[in-house]
């Protein structure tokens, strides 16, 4: 493919490099952006990331513990290169987050992606130009950079969420959190730790902590629903299996919704109860997210039946843990699924050890921390080092922190104060040329995240393409068009049990936060529409001749 390159383009400021289009990020998005673009379709391309190699949120996360959450370790890799997929050895069903970066380092070598990538450079400002028709961006050494397009591949999971406790500033010990863990180990040998966050990294820390710490205090908001991960071994000849039938599980995965998987079409009026429980428990058995996936159909419509499994899974809590009182603390409320479905790793049986307790925060609220540990109502707890695992301004955060100023300068923050409004999760109106990788109203994370960015750039090819084609300058989507998309993403939410959770997909876990479900819930419904949009010559769309 030939676009037009931008390397000749002509700026009054000869100091600003120009590329045809910059890439914030160097995550599994924003590296198969860069690869795309670059390579598939030979434009210059400049990408920055603020962490010091490949791996956004795998380079962040890297909390002793944190492994991969889809069923199996492939459905995690891209799937673009048969080659990759064939060379590439998982060792593990829900790999470790080790595996992961050393897989996405393996793709950064393979395809010589690091000599366009800036490292250690955090991207503090974007302008788009309305003369030129080109975003500027600004770094925080204060380089600055131009290109026709911007990529934002910056992470749905990347502002860290930090609780304001009264004197946590105070608090003499270390605090880390889990998604800026640092990279020199952490000993929790002999050392009295506290854990804020029971969510996917909490429960996965937890276990970890307790082996070594000498006692360990876990901090309770909400309890939660876990699943056994069943984590196993990947042998050879099943890699191979998959190698195999790549092409065909790709493509079931594009039309399953990300994993190659049909959802059981079991209609749990057909069975008795006594039957259903069996089906639960084999379900468990089995592990992963097949309690969600296959048990029957209607897990995250029908309330009933959603209440039966939280039921099911409550009676595992109840049985694994032995301190009847910790276990009621343990029971999770809100309905099965609707936070995001956590694989655990033993975390329950964690409070069967002696140095482990659990404080429910909603029953003793954190009145304040001091220099030595944190004092709840019901006492003092001493600690040595805090653990926040409190999640992250999810999806939506980071376009805000980046707040690019669109057209008349607006900035996103401004646009964004109510509502994240957007068209396909991709583009927002104001904001020509910029186009979002895995951003609010799109799969994401309801989706398997790499093989959703490859369908995402494919599209940014095809918006390039119809610009170069036309000799157009730029496009950009419509304010009614957002209003469309809102109602779609928002009404597929509807009609589940989703907005019932204070989740992050709600927006719920951060004060002030707008609520809006943040995803697209059809992952198979919405890459269609991407393609008939293109198909169709991007009819929510308005443009403007190249100047
Ligand atoms: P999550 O899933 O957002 O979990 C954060 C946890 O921290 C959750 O239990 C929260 O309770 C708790 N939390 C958040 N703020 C506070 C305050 N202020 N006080 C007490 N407790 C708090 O983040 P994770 O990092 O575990 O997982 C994020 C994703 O990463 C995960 O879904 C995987 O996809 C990978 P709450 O439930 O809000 O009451």
């Amino acid at each position: 493919m030939v676009i037009t390159s931008e390397t000749a383009h002509a700026t009054s400021d000869k100091a600003i490099a120009t590329y045809d289009a910059i890439i914030i990020g160097a995550g599994f998005g924003g590296l198969y952006a860069l690869h795309h673009l670059r390579d598939q379709m030979g434009l210059s391309v400049r990408s920055f990331d603020g962490a010091s190699d490949v791996g956004g949120t795998w380079w962040y996360n890297r909390y002793p513990g944190a492994r991969v959450d889809a069923p199996s370790s492939p459905f995690y890799g891209y799937t673009f290169s048969q080659e990759l997929v064939d060379e590439w050895v998982w060792p593990e069903t829900q790999s470790k987050q080790s595996d992961v970066l050393a897989y996405i380092e393996h793709v950064a070598d393979k395809f010589d992606l690091r000599k366009d990538i800036q490292f250690d450079t955090f991207v503090t400002d974007a302008r788009y130009d309305e003369d030129t028709q080109h975003w500027t961006i600004e770094t925080d050494s204060g380089e600055r950079a131009t290109a026709r397009f911007l990529v934002c591949a910056i992470g749905a999971l990347f502002v860290a969420n930090k609780p304001d406790y009264p004197g946590i500033d105070d608090f003499a010990g270390d605090i880390h959190h889990t998604g800026r863990w640092p990279h020199e180990p952490v000993s929790f040998e002999g050392k009295r730790v506290a854990v804020i966050g029971t969510g996917s990294s909490g429960v996965q820390v937890v276990p970890e902590i307790a082996k070594t710490a000498d006692h360990l205090t876990v901090l309770q908001r909400t309890p939660q629903y876990a699943l056994p991960a069943r984590n196993k071994p990947l042998a050879e000849e099943e890699l191979d299996q998959y190698r195999k039938d790549w092409s065909e599980l790709r493509a079931s995965m594009r039309k399953r919704g990300g994993w190659p998987f049909r959802t059981s079409k079991l209609a749990p009026a057909d069975h008795t109860f006594d039957e259903r429980q069996e089906r639960y428990e084999e379900m468990w058995e089995r592990g992963g997210m097949h309690m969600a996936i296959n048990s029957f159909t209607g897990v995250y419509t029908d309330e009933d039946l959603n209440e039966e499994i939280s039921e099911f899974v409550r009676s595992k809590i109840r049985a694994t843990v032995n301190d009847p009182e910790t276990a009621d603390k343990l029971m999770p409320s809100y309905p099965f699924g609707t936070k995001r479905l956590i694989l655990d790793n033993g975390y329950f049986e964690t409070f069967n050890r002696d140095n482990v307790a659990l404080v429910d925060l909603r029953e003793n609220p954190i009145e304040e921390f001091t220099k030595t540990g944190v004092r709840t109502t019901d006492g003092e707890h001493p600690i040595d080092i805090l653990v926040l695992a409190t999640g992250f301004d999810a999806v939506s955060g980071s376009m805000l922190k980046l707040n690019p100023k669109g057209r008349g300068g607006v900035p996103l923050k401004e646009k964004w104060a109510e509502r994240f409004d957007n068209n396909l999760g991709m583009t927002i109106a104001g904001y020509p040329n910029l186009f979002m990788i895995h951003g609010p109203g799109s799969p994401g994370v309801f989706f398997t995240m790499p093989l959703g960015a490859e369908l995402q750039t494919a599209w940014i090819e095809s918006c390039l393409r119809h610009l170069d084609d036309a000799n157009l300058g730029s496009m950009e989507t419509t304010e009614e068009a957002e209003a469309n998309w809102d109602a779609e993403v928002t009404g597929i939410a509807n009609r589940t049990l989703y907005p019932r959770a204070d989740s992050w997909y709600m927006g719920a876990n951060i004060p002030g936060k707008p609520r809006q479900f943040l995803g697209h819930l059809i992952g198979s419904r919405y890459f269609d529409r991407l393609t008939e949009v293109a198909e169709a010559g991007f009819p929510d769309f308005t443009f403007e001749d190249r100047r």
